[in-house]
């Protein structure tokens, strides 16, 4: 196999996914992999038929020609990894959320810009099929311009979770940081971006350090959406949750409900459409629809390192997810609303012209 060569920083849960991923893309070969604990890089680097294995990230850098680095660590080290690679000028994809504080986030942005390296972000979930199939149906514009919507996660926090990444327990800023990243990313992929924020969070559980449940509410041009987060839910899946979405529009309501079926009503009557992800065989089957969400994300980083032109999560954008995120934070320590700099720019979803929308009538 020849490709473009990758190193791979970090050797936890994700990893054992994210490697097979890039093999089923292809056009990629994983020539290094570092983690702090050796035995640890050696057991992925003999998992997945990698030739080298580090104990140190800069003789890692020094050592390697590399196409382009994957960091997939904890939060902690997202920085230091980022800056390190600026310093070698190797491209960098580095795993979400990006860092622990929005100025550090900002630096991680400025400092790849300066040494001239592409920086992209491993935010997957605007990846999953249901939820790119949501934006294709809201494109579609049959509910017309949105007015309020609705992005819910509820995670039961089974043990598995703990399991697989032990450091969540340990997050003083936990739910925003884990799950809040997400799910405020795609309120900006659906709706554009947020004038003000005002959120409020809460911790259930008293076995963890952080919050593990929040609300944000975001008014996006003359619309307005939620972002609902718990990790206390208890749940009857049997699979790891699913993303929730409801929209509402001047003309109809689209929603993405359990088992990913995306229901479209309007006047006309109501569609019903199953979004199923493909199922690969290296994926946990727990977390199927995320892990299989890092093919898309994949082709899309490689098209963008081969052609030049950037992908959709680069740094830059993701840092204003980051700024929301950060802001949530900021909005339930002084219980205010939080008005953000950034310019107006909602997604347009009105049509002129005639749709045909061919909805199926479901019998009540
Ligand atoms: O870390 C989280 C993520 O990014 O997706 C789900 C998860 O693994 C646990 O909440």
């Amino acid at each position: 196999m020849s490709g473009l060569k990758f190193a791979v920083l970090g050797t936890g849960f994700w990893s054992h996914y994210q490697i097979p991923a890039w093999y089923e893309v292809g056009g990629v070969e994983p020539v290094a992999v570092y983690n702090r604990t050796v035995s640890k890089a050696e057991e992925v680097a003999k998992r997945f038929n990698i030739p080298r294995v580090y104990g140190d990230p800069d003789e890692l850098f020094q050592q390697e020609d590399l196409d382009f680095v994957d960091i997939i660590t904890e939060i902690p080290t997202h920085a230091p990894f980022v800056f390190m690679a600026a310093k070698y000028k190797v491209p960098v994809i580095c795993q979400k959320p990006m860092a622990p504080d929005y100025e550090t986030a900002q630096k991680m942005v400025t400092v790849c810009q300066d040494a001239g390296i592409p920086f992209y972000v491993h935010e997957n979930f605007r990846w999953q099929t249901p939820l790119r199939a949501l934006k294709e149906v809201l494109e579609e514009g049959h509910i017309g311009q949105p007015v309020r919507a609705r992005i819910q996660f509820v995670h039961g926090m089974e043990d598995f979770v703990w399991e697989n990444q032990p450091l969540l327990k340990t997050l003083g800023r936990f739910a925003l940081m884990d799950l809040g990243s997400h799910l405020l990313d795609l309120a900006r992929f659906y709706f554009g971006e947020p004038q003000s924020l005002y959120c409020q969070h809460f911790q259930i559980r008293d076995d963890i350090a952080g919050e593990d449940a929040a609300s944000v509410v975001l008014k996006i041009g003359d619309m307005m959406c939620t972002c609902d987060i718990s990790y206390s839910t208890k749940t009857e899946w049997k699979q790891f949750p699913e993303t929730f979405v409801y929209v509402e529009g001047k003309k109809g309501t689209i929603e993405l409900g359990p088992n990913y079926f995306i229901r479209v009503s309007t006047d006309e009557g109501t569609r019903l459409r199953r979004y199923a992800p493909p199922r690969y065989a290296w994926c946990d089957p727990d977390y199927n629809v995320i892990h299989a969400s890092m093919i898309p994300i994949h082709q899309d980083f490689l098209r963008a390192f081969r052609t030049g032109e950037p992908p959709e999560n680069t740094g830059e954008d993701n840092l204003k997810t980051m700024r929301l995120v950060h802001a949530a934070y900021e909005s339930a320590e002084r219980n205010q609303v939080i008005t953000l700099d950034n310019l107006n720019h909602p997604k347009n979803y009105e049509y002129d012209g005639e749709i045909n929308i061919g909805l199926e009538t479901i019998p009540r």
